[in-house]
């Protein structure tokens, strides 16, 4: 591939149930498309509570955490995977504080929710979290590897 290694970083991104259910889709992939990262996997899924419970594994044993998986599990999940650099750390920045009372505005939690237990969307806060959970949401041959147009204009 003609991309450095550090241009091709990937994060997993979900839009939770409430994203979802609210119409936000779209929005939400606008931003990170708009940004200019790349779309390399992206399915629909209602997770059960049992992918819950490993998708949020590190959370076990905090008093929210049954509901979180609960809610995780109650309806659609928009999964997907977004590469470019610097995609996790400033992914996590579009996305915005774990608690949308603390998200600046023109975040997405900012902009988009207001309690933490619905605050939209979840991405991966690291690159060992973004590989563990690209591996738990989505098969290899399931990550699309391809040039986009806007390649040469970014990097
Ligand atoms: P995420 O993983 O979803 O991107 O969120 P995060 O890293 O910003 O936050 P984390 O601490 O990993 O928590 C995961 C999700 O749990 C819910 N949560 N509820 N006090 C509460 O009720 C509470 N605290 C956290 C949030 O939905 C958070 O995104």
């Amino acid at each position: 591939s003609i991309l450095e290694a550090a241009e091709r970083e990937r994060t997993f991104i979900a839009i939770k149930p409430d994203g979802v259910q609210r119409g936000l889709i779209s929005e939400i992939i606008h931003r990170f498309e708009r940004k200019g990262y790349k779309l390399v996997a992206i399915k629909l899924v209602i997770p059960t509570k049992e992918f819950a419970e490993k998708h949020y594994h590190d959370l076990k044993g905090r008093p929210f955490f049954n509901g979180l998986r609960d809610f995780l599990s109650s309806g659609p999940v928009v999964a997907m995977v977004w590469e470019g650099q610097g995609v996790i750390k400033y992914g996590r920045k579009l996305i915005g504080a774990t608690s949308p009372h603390n998200s600046e505005p023109g975040t997405i939690r900012g902009d988009l929710a207001v309690s933490v237990g619905r605050n939209t969307i979840h991405g991966s806060d690291g690159p060992e979290t973004a590989n563990a959970e690209i591996a738990l949401w989505f098969k290899p041959e399931e990550l699309v590897s391809y040039t986009s147009n806007a390649e040469k204009w970014l990097y």
